[in-house]
């Protein structure tokens, strides 16, 4: 069988799954070749005279619809659809924020004061001698109004250094609502509507920005509110993590709503008693995809993997219960679980899947709902049969919101991203990159993109931040640890990591926290140093092995923010050689970001490589020398290192161990 995932733990899985003639997403993308008329964006099935197929030079659709407006509609409506997805789970937080100021939702309460007080800040919202709950509701009102803001700006546009603004706004590009930008797209791209592939795809980043800085930059600052700004902590990843003797209970999808309730209800007193009383020593709570991100980053529950290791986990036997909420959820899940005692269940309005016992979630009764889903999962213990759990883990410290990078690098009372700039500055790092989004079984091997790009970028001197399924990559690669960098990081890098005691690559959060990155990008910026906006900044961001239409929407909106972004695998819009080129050097030249996208591994290391070198040069900044730093002593970490190799049990935040 050729190698299908760099995983051990994924590729014992699938030998499993091989031996029981079970399918897979693995399985699948092989027997069924992906249509090559629509892979490339060739085919048009807007209106109901096609679908037309544009396969010859110079065709057109019946209507008379060219490659260039058919592929820019088709790319235009991927945003769109990303774009709402990640928007309406931000909105779902503001609902459930104003449901608690409203003493509506009793169950939650707020946990980052400091980040309610930030956060109406930017909306202008007054603070002083105000009850915290009142404060809430503005907030949440605000917030649910920037979905409907049907004249202006959105409020966070501000957020985004004057520079971009100024671009954005004579481009005519600047977000006005979310959903008005979302339905503007759906309607300019219905049939004999917009038909300028320009302007479609320049709409199309408009509202690639409502997403960015609009409904994903609100999701990730309601959830800190609601649920606390994430800081370093250590968890583990992997299938590994499945419990043999416990209730094994997933959390799945990408609202931290019920997640983070059952996360609470699985420590009950109560509910542990429970599960003994089903014969389990206890109850293991573990996650897939972004919602094991949230949960991860705040209250370290260990995750079993990305998105691809989703059936494979139900494949081990020890699933006792998938609780399910929207988005990156395979339809496979239901028939298989019928296949073992586990039991998937749908709790969102919005995602039901034939064959799933569905409890419809509800934040006015979150902590119930919560219990008797954990009860589930405790009732369904003693059905367990045979299991089949690899026995690989690895250890990773995520945590690092963009708060809790200004205290790292400049402490408390100097909260700072100072010290990041010097050291690019300086040429310690070489720049920084994101390395984020999905796995494609039809793009590489499992993960091999996302762990190759990510070592060569750190063996570069180039600091990765990492959200989404790529940061769930590289922490069962151990990429995610601090020792990774004194084996595997440049002498530049190293160095920064051993004085901050931070691993080489920082897990920002889940999908819609790709709004962190900008956030950090554009404190970058007005730093100083490194330009005026962050087109200026020497970085870059990948979606390496990308499949979902969020995806899409978050490379756009980062490129019309500035940055060099590159997508793996095929391009959409290849049909058309000149949207192709259009979204790479019309975009680059006007919004010194561009959008490309890349089948070979190392040739996107090394166009990156090169982007980066050449903003260091723009900036006037001294040429990479991978030899001018690193010469701080080791002595420490070294010893740390040797300790963990041994297997004694020492922390690198506290050098008791050592002695
Ligand atoms: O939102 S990285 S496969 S899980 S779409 Fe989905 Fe892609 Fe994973 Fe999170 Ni993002």
């Amino acid at each position: 069988m050729a190698q299908k995932s760099i995983d051990p733990a994924v590729s014992a899985m699938l030998e499993l799954s091989e031996q029981e003639g079970l399918e897979t997403a693995f399985s699948r993308a092989e027997a069924m070749k992906p249509c090559p008329i629509g892979h490339i964006g060739q085919c048009c099935k807007i209106c109901h005279m096609g679908p037309c197929r544009l396969t010859k030079p110079g065709q057109t659709g019946v209507c008379g619809a060219t490659i260039e407006t058919v592929t820019a509609r088709n790319l235009a409506r991927m945003i769109a659809a990303g774009a709402a997805a990640h928007s309406d789970h931000g909105r779902d937080l503001a609902m459930t924020l104003l449901a608690v100021a409203d003493g509506e939702a009793p169950d939650y309460f707020i946990r980052d004061e400091g980040k309610l007080r930030s956060v109406a800040g930017y909306m202008g919202i007054a603070v002083e001698k105000r009850e915290t709950l009142d404060i809430a509701r503005d907030v949440a009102t605000m917030a649910l109004a920037e979905f409907g803001r049907q004249k202006g700006e959105l409020m966070y546009v501000k957020r985004a250094p004057q520079k971009r603004q100024e671009i954005w706004r004579e481009l005519g590009i600047a977000p006005r609502g979310i959903d008005r930008e979302v339905v503007e797209i759906m309607h300019r791209t219905h049939v004999g509507n917009d038909q300028d592939y320009d302007h479609i795809l320049m709409g199309g980043l408009r509202c690639a920005l409502a997403d960015g800085w609009g409904g994903s930059m609100l999701a990730t600052d309601l959830t800190d509110i609601l649920f606390g700004t994430p800081s370093p902590l250590e968890t583990k990843a992997n299938l590994g993590v499945l419990a043999s003797d416990e209730v094994n209970l997933i959390v799945h999808g990408h609202e931290p709503t019920l997640s983070e309730m059952i996360a609470f209800a699985t420590q009950l007193p109560e509910m542990i008693e429970y599960a003994k009383s089903k014969g389990a020593k206890g109850i293991n709570l573990a996650g897939i995809c972004c919602t094991a991100n949230e949960v991860l980053m705040r209250v370290g529950v260990g995750t079993v993997g990305n998105f691809l290791s989703q059936e494979l986990a139900v494949m081990t036997g020890a699933i006792e219960l998938m609780v399910v909420d929207i988005q990156c959820i395979m339809e496979a899940l239901a028939p298989l679980a019928q296949r073992y005692h586990t039991q998937l269940v749908t709790t969102s309005p919005k995602a039901k899947i034939e064959g799933a016992t569905h409890i419809q979630f509800d934040e006015h009764r979150a902590m119930e709902i919560a219990k008797q889903i954990v009860r589930m999962a405790c009732d369904n213990f003693p059905k367990r049969g045979q299991t089949h759990i690899p026995q690989f883990k690895s250890n990773m410290v995520a945590g690092f919101s963009h708060e809790y990078a200004n205290y790292m690098l400049g402490g408390f009372y100097r909260g700072s991203f100072r010290p990041l700039n010097d050291a690019i500055m300086t040429g310690r790092l070489r720049g920084v990159a994101g390395i984020v989004g999905c796995n494609n079984p039809r793009s590489c091997t499992h993960d091999e993109y996302h762990d190759h790009i990510t070592r060569e970028f750190i063996r570069n001197d180039v600091l990765v931040v990492q959200t989404g399924c790529g940061a769930l990559s590289s922490a069962k690669y151990g990429l995610l640890t601090p020792e990774i960098a004194l084996r595997e990081a440049g002498p530049g890098l190293r160095e920064i990591c051993e004085t901050l005691g931070i691993p080489p690559v920082l897990h920002l959060g889940s999908c819609v926290d790709n709004t962190r990155i900008l956030t950090v990008l554009s404190q970058m910026a007005s730093e100083g140093g490194l330009g005026t906006d962050i087109s200026d900044i020497p970085g870059v961001g990948i979606a390496p092995e990308w499949m979902s239409e969020k995806a899409i929407s978050i490379g756009c909106y980062f490129v019309a923010s500035g940055v060099y972004t590159i997508m793996g695998g095929t391009s959409p819009v290849k049909a058309s050689p000149v949207v192709d080129e259009y979204i790479s050097k019309v975009w680059e030249g006007r919004l010194g970001g561009k959008f490309e996208f890349i089948e070979d591994d190392d040739e996107i290391v090394a166009r990156s490589l090169a982007h980066i070198d050449a903003k260091r040069k723009a900036l006037g900044l001294p040429e990479y020398d991978p030899h001018r730093h690193g010469a701080s002593g080791d002595a420490m970490m070294m010893q740390y290192l040797e300790a963990v190799e041994a297997g004694k049990p020492v922390s690198l935040y506290s050098t008791a161990g050592l002695k």
